[in-house]
């Protein structure tokens, strides 16, 4: 495992870091540690060079399972996540694990347990671990996520399993986000009309209540599928599965990741798959234009031409909505 470094708080000079990006990317492709730490560093920091790095990527991503797990806080999605992370090394596949925290700016502390618990993996270097926050970055985690899933993938991951941390409304981002959606149950903590209030019922490819050695787990699981009976599903649909796990004592997940890979077989099989990536590929473009279009404004928004314009409305000479017209078309010609 490679846990992220502390990174230097300054700016890096990106003068310097420029020369070295095809470098980076060729032992990011290696799946080198260090050099895919580097780049989701880039991606965090919303460096200039991701330009560069996305370019050199484009043509190498599409080859891992990207697998997000959600649920409530204290179900059990980190012990959870060590837990797959065993099973599926067991079958010899490689391994990233992003944790992304939707709720904060920043990385660190709050993830220092999960960081404890993950380290079953330390040592193996067949597992990649990451923790992202999205560090107040314009467009926050919807911009920073998907490259950061990106560097992982072309990276060479089989699997890159995208667990959420911390509260908030965030299951359907995740979601949007995966090819697989994990959804997390566990007995005693809202069970399935919380499940149908945080719309988990619409998500979710694969239940499974963990913690099923505590009372109450079988009628979880009878819930959330009763509840999934309800819903329409079109022909050949996917039907989840509601599974249970102890991932305390790594039971159950055997199932799960046959599970996981089925869903993966039916996705290629039924055209879903494709329709997924481009969904997220279109969410993953407006994202970018969103915040470029929003660091563009703010140049415009303090530029001399802002000063110039804002003199002639002042006195009369300009009404406001001709100023905004020319500011706009005098910054896109530009
Ligand atoms: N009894 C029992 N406890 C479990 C099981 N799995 C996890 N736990 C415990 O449940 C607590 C929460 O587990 P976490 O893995 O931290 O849960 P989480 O969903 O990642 O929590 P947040 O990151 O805070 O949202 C811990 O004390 C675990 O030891 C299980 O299968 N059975
Ligand atoms: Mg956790």
């Amino acid at each position: 495992m490679t846990t992220d470094q502390p990174r230097a708080a300054a700016g890096r000079p990106s003068g310097r870091s420029a020369a070295a990006v095809p470098e980076l990317l060729a032992a990011a492709r290696e799946g080198q540690p260090r050099a895919v730490a580097r780049l989701i560093s880039l991606v965090e920091d919303g460096s200039d060079l991701l330009r560069e790095v996305m370019a050199g990527l484009a043509a190498h991503v599409g080859g891992a399972h990207i697998v997000g797990i959600t649920g409530a806080p204290g179900v059990g999605k980190s012990t959870s996540t060590n837990a797959l992370v065993t099973e599926l090394r067991q079958r010899d596949l490689r391994v990233a694990v992003l944790a992304v925290d939707p709720s904060s700016p920043f990385s660190g502390g709050a993830l220092l347990g999960d960081r404890i618990r993950m380290a079953d993996h330390t040592v193996d270097p067949g597992v990649f671990i990451r923790s992202m926050a999205s560090r107040g970055h314009l467009g926050g985690l919807s911009w920073s996520a998907p490259q950061a899933i990106r560097v992982l993938d072309a990276a060479g991951f089989d699997v890159v399993l995208v667990e959420t941390v911390g509260v908030g409304q965030s299951e359907v981002e995740i979601a949007a986000l995966a090819d697989t959606t994990l959804v997390l149950l566990a007995p005693g903590m809202g069970d399935g009309i919380q499940a149908a209030k945080a719309g988990i019922l619409e998500i979710g490819d694969l239940y499974v209540v963990n913690k099923a050695d505590r009372d109450g787990a079988e009628k979880v699981q009878r819930d959330i599928r009763s509840m999934l009976r309800l819903a329409d599903r079109a022909e050949g649909a996917w039907q989840p599965p509601v599974l249970a796990t102890v991932a305390m004592k790594q039971q159950g997940f055997a199932e799960v990741v046959d599970a996981l890979t089925e869903h993966r077989t039916w996705l290629g099989d039924s055209g879903a798959l494709s329709r997924r990536r481009a969904r997220r590929a279109r969410d993953e473009i407006q994202a970018i234009a969103v915040a470029e279009l929003r660091s563009r404004w703010r140049d415009v928004g303090r530029g001399p031409d802002l000063d110039r314009l804002a003199a002639a409305v002042a006195t009369g000479d300009l009404d406001p909505y001709t100023a905004a017209d020319r500011l706009l078309a005098e910054h896109s010609s530009g």
